[in-house]
């Protein structure tokens, strides 16, 4: 019988905010397939979230949190340090943070200010290649890096705005990194997802339209599930996609194949 064996091996998690959050059923997969997990979350009722809910993974006691702002280089440096000092190899990192202004997503592109451009780059995009960056000497050969993107980045997504330039800039980030870390056996892809309802798209002007949308034109005639993302987060994750790295896979009900 073919499996998906994972104990032994370690994973940082970035980005779980609460159950809903994409990253959060990346990781019951992860931890469902045995891995001990690193979990990483800026505020502390994110953190409050994540002791809450790590009782309820499997090997429970083999899963750790570490407070982290990934615009800090300092915050980062201590992952790094910490990982290090831990003598933890690591089989991967799941990337699943960005922020874009209020501002920025309810007016037009066009007015986008520098600062709120910036931002959206730092934490979008930067952050990927800084932890990448980090914690390279802590990946071990065959260790896999997925982020999370949006078709925004290629297609023009009313209110996506300054957020689908940075996914642009993540998804070359993706293959610029995985030409730099191919040569230490480390491999990074992207999913890019449906829309998914989690707290990052609460209060979003338009994304209840958008759900509705693909709903209508997608092949599969449906939304995806957060669970969906996380079974191809999986796979690019583990062993099973060894041969595959600076992709973009898509997790769409085939939304983004339509004219
Ligand atoms: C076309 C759409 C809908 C319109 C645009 C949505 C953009 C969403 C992404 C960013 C990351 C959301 C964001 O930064 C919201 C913040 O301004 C306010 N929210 C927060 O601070 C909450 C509390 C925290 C948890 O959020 C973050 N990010 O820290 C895109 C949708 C159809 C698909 C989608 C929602 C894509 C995506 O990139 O998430």
């Amino acid at each position: 019988m073919l499996c998906l064996d994972l104990s032994g091996r370690t994973y940082v998690v970035t980005g779980v905010t609460n159950e809903r959050s994409i990253a959060w059923a990346i990781a019951e997969k992860l931890a469902a397939g045995g891995a001990n997990l690193l979990f990483t979350y800026r505020l502390e009722r994110s953190g409050e979230a994540l002791r809450k809910l790590i009782p309820s993974l499997p090997g429970e006691g083999n899963h750790r949190l570490f407070s982290l702002d990934v615009e800090r280089d300092e915050d980062i440096e201590a992952l790094a340090t910490f990982v290090r000092e831990e003598g933890i190899s690591l089989a991967g990192l799941v990337h699943s943070v960005a922020f874009a202004r209020k501002e920025e997503l309810d007016g037009a592109f066009i007015d986008t200010s520098r600062e709120g451009f910036l931002l959206a780059h730092n934490v979008s995009v930067y952050s990927l290649v800084a932890l990448a960056r980090a914690l390279r000497p802590a990946f071990r050969p065959g260790a896999a890096v997925v982020t999370l993107t949006y078709l925004g980045s290629e297609r023009v997504v009313p209110h996506y705005n300054v957020m689908g330039v940075a996914k642009a800039a993540l998804e070359a980030s993706v293959r610029y990194l995985a030409y730099d870390l191919g040569g230490d056996g480390v491999r990074v892809n992207a999913v890019s997802a449906g829309p998914v309802r989690t707290l990052s798209a609460r209060g979003i002007a338009g994304f209840t339209r958008i759900l509705g949308i693909v709903e209508e034109r997608a092949p599969l005639r449906r939304n995806i599930t957060a669970e969906e993302v996380a079974n191809a987060a999986l796979f690019l994750l583990s062993d099973w996609s060894s041969g595959i790295t600076g992709e973009v896979l898509y997790v769409d009900a085939g939304y983004g194949i339509m004219g």
